[in-house]
């Protein structure tokens, strides 16, 4: 059995990642065969999380593993976050979709999510930390907001203008 086929991870600022993703609706087939690949998408790219935007699939599906060992792969179906602590710390984060940025962003240290697991069975998360961290990161993903939104709007464009001159010299070499 080979490998599932990766897929190509939309890179800021392609507007396709301000999308607003809709919820999945069945658990069928296509969504079965969806995540293996987004695993194997995010596993390959040393990511600890993916969301379904970044590989350019507006429906609510998040796949994450934050394990040391890189084989406790969780999947997060039409999550909702059912309650976020007040308490916030400021960690630095960085995304898939912004190769080689990373700034700090202020999240809840602990939440209490909902989701369909990747069976379609309902599951109740309570999560603190880096797992914390990773959920929200990945649902900011799924209503088309990326981290480097919370930075100013300074900082925000050097990131803009560096990634695309790096993606014009990527297409010309
Ligand atoms: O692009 C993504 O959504 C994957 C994110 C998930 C994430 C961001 C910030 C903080 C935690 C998770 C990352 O690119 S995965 C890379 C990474 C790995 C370890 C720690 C932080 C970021
Ligand atoms: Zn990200």
């Amino acid at each position: 059995m080979n490998a599932p086929e990766t897929l190509p991870i939309l890179r800021y600022p392609d507007p396709r990642l301000h999308t607003v993703a809709k919820p999945v609706a069945a658990v069928d087939d296509r969504i079965r065969a969806l995540i293996p690949r987004m695993l194997a998408t995010m596993y390959e790219a040393n990511g600890i999380g993916l969301a379904a935007t970044q590989v350019d699939v507006h429906e609510r599906l998040i796949v994450i593993d934050v394990s040391e060992t890189r084989d406790q792969p969780l999947v997060l179906i039409n999550p909702v976050i059912e309650w976020a602590s007040d308490d916030k710390r400021k960690g630095e984060e960085g995304c898939l979709s912004v190769p080689g940025i990373y700034d700090g962003v202020e999240r809840s240290t602990a939440i209490r999510v909902r989701a369909l697991d990747g069976e379609g069975v309902a599951r109740a998360i309570e999560a603190e930390g880096l797992l914390a961290v990773c959920i929200q990161h990945e649902m900011d993903h799924l209503v088309g907001k990326v981290f480097v939104e919370y930075l100013s709007p300074l900082k925000r464009n050097r990131i803009k203008s560096k990634l695309v001159k790096a993606q014009r010299e990527a297409e010309r070499a």
